[in-house]
């Protein structure tokens, strides 16, 4: 019998969105049970119909967390990380310093649908080599305009408390975000993140700090974090970088 508290139900093969709920459960040293990586994506397709047709409130896409006990479902990453830091008391302590990490948890989510836009900015269901020259372009000015403005915004909101967290020495969900973020971005973006990344020192400060947290050292180091691949999101293509 698994001691695990939460189900996560995500696409088995890659990060994606997922990982942005399993980085911030490794940092409060939450168990889970990655359901579709136990069983397939089939198990995942099977799990959402069930919900749909159960008559309750159902997720529209994955990731969603399922509490074990009650069957209770939550999707959309922010909602779900947001919704773990009440449940195990890792907010701030006020409300309204709650609401902004909110704010900026969504603020995350943003940039990284834009991120996925970037490699399918025509259409999800087609294939990105159906749509390289549009991707091309939204390329450039994701790299050129968008990345300045969100890190600019990002490294607002670090020097608040002045770090390394966005609440100063006690890390939240939205630090273990950026985490991924940067991550992301450097697999996917080397040469901009390389030129870019001298601007924004908290953002690095950050991310270091996070991969210190006990939890996240240990599931980094762990089988569970698998690499970055072609499928994911965050995805390298190298006629899409550049300094
Ligand atoms: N805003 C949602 C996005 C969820 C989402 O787009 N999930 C993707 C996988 S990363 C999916 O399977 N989408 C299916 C669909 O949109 O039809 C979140 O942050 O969780």
């Amino acid at each position: 019998m698994s001691d695990a508290q939460y189900d996560l139900w995500y696409w088995p093969s890659i990060q994606g969105r997922g990982e942005f709920v399993r980085l911030f459960m490794a940092a409060a040293d939450l168990k889970w049970r990655d359901r579709a990586r136990e069983g397939d994506a089939q198990a995942l397709v099977e799990d959402m119909e069930r919900r749909a047709e159960s008559g309750q409130f159902a997720p529209y896409a994955p990731p969603y967390l399922v509490e074990r006990e009650s069957d209770f479902a939550i999707a959309q990453v922010a909602h779900i990380v947001s919704w773990l830091t009440g449940e195990h008391d890792l907010g701030s302590g006020d409300e309204r310093t709650n609401l902004h990490l909110i704010q900026l948890q969504l603020t995350i989510t943003d940039i990284v649908a834009e991120v996925h836009d970037v490699h399918h900015p025509v259409a999800g269901g087609l294939y990105y080599d159906e749509q390289k020259d549009a991707a091309a372009q939204a390329a450039k000015a994701f790299r050129e305009e968008r990345m300045p403005k969100y890190f600019d915004h990002f490294q607002q909101a670090l020097r608040v408390n002045e770090g390394p967290f966005v609440l100063g020495d006690r890390w939240s969900h939205v630090d273990t975000s950026l985490f991924q973020l940067v991550e992301g971005l450097r697999y996917a973006l080397p040469q901009r993140m390389k030129t870019l990344e001298s601007d924004y020192p908290d953002l690095g400060a950050c991310r270091d700090a996070v991969a210190k947290i006990d939890g996240v050292a240990h599931y980094l180091d762990s089988d569970s974090r698998i690499a970055f691949n072609k499928d994911g999101i965050f995805r390298h293509y190298e006629e899409l970088d550049a300094a």
